[in-house]
């Protein structure tokens, strides 16, 4: 199981949002959404508010080939270059990839700033509450207990991908 995090701050968000959803179950099984979140930006608050959403899926894809599917998704859906923590109209992150550590110059699997991000833990909270952080051993639900929740707000729900439903 792959757990990711999609964000858009650019132009028809929410669109693409399903938009990323719709190209990632071309490569894997989407198994949940979470709700659509508008959050504040995190880290580099001089940028328009986020949509975010949290994604579970299974995938045979091994971590960098899974990372070679995102990032092509990322350069066809028009992204362009940004400052670091800058707009982006999508951005697809790994959270985690089963209970896998991985470091190196390309990956970080978990994800290094999860903990910290509201915006992260409040969709992936939905779909995985009681899954648990393969370093410190705190549950998604545990590390939501932790941030600040002011700068996010449930939105709606998101639309499975028409045409590959997988049940739930
Ligand atoms: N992504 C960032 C930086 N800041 N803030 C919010 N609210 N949502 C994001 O997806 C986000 C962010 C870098 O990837
Ligand atoms: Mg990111
Ligand atoms: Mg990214």
């Amino acid at each position: 199981m792959i757990y990711l995090s999609l964000g858009s701050n650019l132009n028809d968000r929410f669109g693409n949002l399903q938009r990323a959803v719709d190209e990632l179950q071309k490569h894997i099984k989407i198994t949940a959404l979470s709700p659509v979140f508008a959050t504040q930006p995190w880290g580099d608050t001089d940028q328009p508010p986020f949509l975010n959403i949290c994604v579970a899926a299974k995938s045979e894809l091994a971590p960098h080939d899974l990372l070679d599917r995102i990032k092509t998704i990322e350069i066809e859906m028009g992204r362009q270059p940004s400052r670091h923590w800058g707009p982006r109209l999508i951005d697809i992150d790994i959270l985690f990839y089963d209970k896998l550590v991985l470091r190196d110059e390309e990956l970080t699997i978990p994800h290094p700033h999860l903990a910290e991000r509201a915006f992260v833990l409040a969709p992936l909270a939905v779909i995985i509450p009681d899954f648990r952080h393969p370093q410190t051993g705190l549950s998604v639900q545990e590390m939501l207990e932790q941030v600040d929740l002011s700068s996010v707000e449930r939105m709606v729900e998101m639309p499975f991908p028409t045409g590959h439903l997988e049940a739930v």
